[in-house]
């Protein structure tokens, strides 16, 4: 095609998934059927994103969800796109999403041996101004003896299959990772309407002078916060002299997926305002904390536990969260130990 450099070794993540399958021997292709449910509510999520202002799609659909945020119109599509898609896939037993108050049985679904938990438009309250917005989703496994009850769920990070988010930019970026397994990052074709791997093997740099937090919130940041954060304030020894760069979009996959790609750290702390912090750890902060680690960095809840070791007590709990370069948290892991706080 003229003028475009054509990649030679193109590889769609139908294929990519379909050569993950044929590695594991015992596979039954649920999984991969699951996936493709997944591939194809982000295809259509980001058409309905791509039209939202041409058809009125944004602006306040007149409810709100579970955590009171108002929901704008195509949180409600993309949730029940969602739903549906999981539905249809007849691999998914249950469903956590951060805009269903109680979780959904797929009683139908006999042999689904999937729980999948999933925020359908992460970010939504910047949707207006044309901010990147996500989709968040992780996948956990049946214990074998369930046929699907909130327990399989309510399960820390380390148990999870399979995580990753997609985000609606310049065009759809997927990220995806599975257990044990590498990050790799796919970019949406809209003219095929294929997801194609253009970021193989994702790794973080190991560490990188930019912090991402929203320093609104410092009045209610514990001491040791407060003291970490002015530290990256001042002229760094080993970056010249230099002080941290400060990057916040506020929308969690946006944030996170120039983490990944630049180093540096984001966080959400608890504070005093919030206690046990803002982010949910089922949809937001378990499924960033494993792409995150399978990329080489790290990811902590405010009390400085590894964020896969936490275990959610009801299906929206949140915990405070500092997730990125793998030197960039150890630093935060020392200072902030120091005194440790926060929810
Ligand atoms: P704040 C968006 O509402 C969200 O859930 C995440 O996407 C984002 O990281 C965070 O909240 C932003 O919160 O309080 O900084 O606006």
């Amino acid at each position: 095609i003229e003028g475009e450099k054509i990649n030679k070794n193109i590889v769609t993540l139908t294929r990519f998934l379909t050569e993950e399958q044929v590695k594991h021997k015992e596979a039954t292709g649920d999984f991969t059927l699951l996936c493709h449910a997944l591939q194809f509510s982000f295809k259509s999520i980001a058409y309905y994103i791509r039209r939202a202002t041409l058809v009125n799609l944004t602006g306040l659909a007149g409810s709100s969800n579970t955590t009171g945020d108002e929901q704008k119109k195509l949180d409600v599509i993309s949730n029940d796109l969602f739903i549906e898609a999981m539905r249809s896939s007849g691999k998914c037993a249950l469903l956590v999403s951060e805009e269903e108050e109680d979780v959904i049985y797929f009683k139908d679904a006999k042999n689904a041996r999937y729980a999948v938990a999933c925020d359908p438009i992460d970010g939504s309250s910047n949707l207006d101004a044309g901010v990147s917005v996500g989709t968040i989703f992780a996948i956990h496994k049946l214990a074998d003896d369930s046929t699907g009850c909130k327990e399989d769920i309510l399960k820390p990070g380390t148990e999870l299959i399979a995580a990753g988010f997609t985000m609606y930019g310049a065009s759809a970026q997927l990220v995806i990772t599975m257990k044990g397994g590498s990050v790799n990052g796919f970019t949406l074709d809209q003219a095929l309407g294929e997801f194609i791997l253009t970021h193989p093997n994702m790794t973080i740099p190991k560490k990188r002078a930019i912090y991402s937090v929203n320093e609104g919130n410092s009045l209610y940041w514990e001491d040791n916060v407060k003291a970490y954060f002015n530290s990256l304030k001042e002229g760094q020894e080993d970056a010249g002299g230099k002080p941290y760069s400060a990057r916040y979009i506020g929308s969690m996959v946006a944030d996170a997926y120039r983490t990944l790609l630049y180093g540096g750290i984001f966080a959400y702390p608890a504070d005093k305002k919030s206690p046990k912090g803002k982010l949910r750890i089922l949809y937001e902060c378990a499924p960033m904390a494993m792409v995150f680690e399978n990329a080489g960095g790290q990811a902590l809840d405010s009390k400085m536990n590894r964020m896969l070791e936490v275990v959610p007590q009801h299906i929206h709990d949140k915990a405070g969260i500092f997730m990125g370069s793998y030197d960039e948290v150890e630093k935060i892991g020392n200072q902030i130990s120091a005194g440790v706080t926060g929810g």
